[in-house]
């Protein structure tokens, strides 16, 4: 979602700000724009499209200035138009960039109407722009300038203000979304995430919610809600380049899928060093947390809840412990029985994901103490908010349609079940060992599935042309039933849906014709042959399978029935195994009708407005 970078220093930090903003695309964006203080003049760059468009504007018009915020936009209130984008600037004297959601806009925007502001945009961010020029003309300084309007805000915001009566600073604050502040050698930095500025330091201070900062090319000050001086730890961070780099590789997504068994097998390293499962991999205090819980009830949204989703199956089969999954956005909003001796866990790629974030607060705020995060962020917002983390190594995940995270939070979850089953007396050290074998060998396993690129590459010409696609699992299959469509859906704008293969009766084959590509998760388990009944329905009327299956099963194809062969049967792992290939069928699907697959249109990456 929307992108800030800001920058104070003795150079030029036009290209420091364009580079960050460049580094933030992934996140999904429609509009881009920079503003700076240059000699005593506000200027401003705006255009829809791509940073490199704006790029180019900003370099026509000789843009440079050693003080300077800039945006990625992906609209939320009003058009994607260059009014709309950001920077908003008030009387030509201050400039405000804001990723979030102000939800009293209206009443704000009437107030400042009244006041005699007249508005540019139909943004809800101007009426800070305004909000802060209003207060600063009271004669508050920057600072407390900020620090006033965001009291008189309610919704999520991070945001960066500069002013031309303050050619020496910027003040930034946050609420509900993320900002960190970058330190360097008399410069200093903004940014919502830290590849923004990673060319410039690598030493941050991630922002708690409710802080403002005062930002000088000397000094950075951080304030708490409360208004005080507060101390905020500086961490040093070990986000590489290499991984925001494409290299040999034509799109992230591409480049991602194929990280695969590097990305789980750095995952699964602490088990795999200790050799067993247990408490300490979640934090210092997790036996105590996890001793007296009766059941986990896991929130989180997109490719996230279907991780939880396969998560629900091993739970309960190998902790024998009831699990409830549930949609973040639904869970927050709904009047849930709280069980204080069920364990919350959430899942979320950035940590930040907004729906994710609330329903944890609203889990809390009910008397949920035992908390556990499944992020791959350190130190984001929701780790920060959880009693305990399980930190997935998967690297920047760059595009926009997840994978590596995926499948790392599928190993941390068997973790999780794991120990669960283990303090539960359910895992004797037979079973344990072998499950650690078993992720042992994983990484080679997906390695394999890796190697049918070129059979998926040929199946995904017949796909290209399609208008629909239905998915199909059954157990611990079905979520990456879901998940094989929403990719496809995500990046090749193929309507799919997913089923359980046996609910097709129950509706779903009444679609069913030569025109509905069905693709099949079978793997050689104990539910192949109500799979292949299920298969029977669809060539009963004409439907053409597409067909994943493991190396050991008998099934092979047929007139109207594809298959392709995924490794041996791995056991319990096996839907880690099964989601290389649909990832690799929407990848060429989405190749084949010429999308854009690192940014699909209207998606964003890091989801941090409701
Ligand atoms: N509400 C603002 C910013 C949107 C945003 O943060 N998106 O991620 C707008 O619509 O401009």
């Amino acid at each position: 979602m929307c992108g800030i970078v800001g920058a104070i220093a003795d150079r030029d930090v036009v290209p420091v700000l364009v580079e960050g903003l460049k580094r933030l695309e992934y996140r999904g964006y429609d509009s881009a724009g920079l503003a700076v203080l240059d000699d005593g003049r506000l200027r401003r760059v705006r255009r829809t499209g791509r940073v490199s468009e704006m790029e180019a504007a900003a370099r026509e018009q000789g843009l440079a200035a050693s003080l300077g915020i800039g945006h990625t936009r992906w609209a939320t209130h009003g058009g994607v138009t260059e009014d709309n984008a950001h920077p908003h600037i008030s009387f030509g004297e201050l400039a405000v960039v804001h990723n979030g959601i102000i939800e009293n806009h209206d009443a704000q925007r009437a107030r400042l109407q009244d006041a005699g502001y007249a508005f540019e945009s139909e943004t809800d961010t101007e009426v800070i722009a305004h909000l802060v020029h209003f207060h600063r003309k009271q004669g508050l300084d920057l600072l407390a300038a900020v620090q006033a309007a965001v009291r008189e805000l309610t919704g999520a915001y991070a945001i960066a203000v500069v002013g031309l009566d303050d050619p020496d600073r910027m003040v930034v604050a946050r609420m509900g979304c993320p900002l960190l502040v970058g330190l360097g050698e008399s410069e200093n930095f903004v940014a919502s995430d830290v590849s923004a500025i990673i060319q410039a330091t690598r030493r941050v201070i991630f922002l708690e919610e409710g802080d403002t900062a005062e930002l000088t090319r000397d000094g950075v000050r951080v304030f708490g809600e409360d208004g005080q001086a507060a101390e905020r730890e500086v961490h040093v961070s070990d986000v590489s380049l290499a991984s925001l780099e494409l290299g040999p590789y034509s799109h992230f997504m591409q480049k991602e899928i194929h990280e695969q068994p590097r990305a789980i097998s750095d995952t699964i390293e602490a088990v795999i060093d200790n050799d067993a499962f247990g408490p300490e991999l979640f934090g210092a205090d997790a036996a105590e947390v996890l001793a007296g819980i009766e059941g986990i009830k896991i929130l989180a949204c997109g490719t996230s809840y279907y991780a939880g989703l396969v998560a629900g199956y091993w739970i309960e089969s190998i902790a024998g412990l009831p699990c409830s999954v549930e949609i973040a956005s639904e869970y927050r909003y709904r009047d849930a029985v709280p069980h204080p001796r069920h364990l919350v866990v959430t899942i979320s790629q950035s940590g930040e994901t907004l729906d994710t974030m609330e329903a944890l607060k609203y889990a809390k705020s009910l008397g949920h103490e035992a908390t556990l995060s499944i992020c791959n962020v350190p130190e984001s917002a929701i780790p920060r908010a959880s009693r305990l983390v399980y930190y997935t190594r998967a690297g920047a995940e760059i595009g926009v349609a997840s994978t590596k995270a995926f499948t790392t939070q599928l190993v941390a979850l068997f973790t999780v079940a794991c120990t669960l089953a283990k303090l539960h007396g359910r895992l004797d050290p037979e079973t344990e060992a072998a499950h650690i074998d078993a992720l042992r060998h994983l990484p080679g396993s997906v390695q394999h599935a890796l190697n049918l690129e070129p059979q998926i590459t040929a199946w995904s010409e017949r796909f290209a042309p399609k208008a629909n696609a239905l998915f199909l699992g059954r157990g611990v299959h079905y979520p990456i039933a879901l998940e094989g469509a929403l990719k496809l859906k995500e990046i090749s704008y193929i309507h799919a849906e997913a089923y359980p293969a046996g609910e097709l009766k129950h509706g779903p084959l009444a679609l069913v014709d030569a025109d509905m590509p069905v693709v099949v998760i079978a793997p050689n388990d104990r539910l192949l042959e109500k799979v292949k009944s299920n298969m029977q329905e669809v060539r009963a009327r004409g439907g053409e399978l597409y067909v994943f299956t493991d190396a050991d099963s008998e099934f092979g194809p047929s007139e109207g029935v594809h298959v392709i062969r995924t490794p041996r049967h791995v056991g319990v792992l096996s839907p880690i195994v099964h989601t290389i290939p649909v990832q690799l069928l929407a990848y060429h699907v989405a190749l084949a009708r010429g999308t854009d697959v690192d940014k699909p249109r209207n998606l964003a990456k890091s989801v941090t407005v409701e």
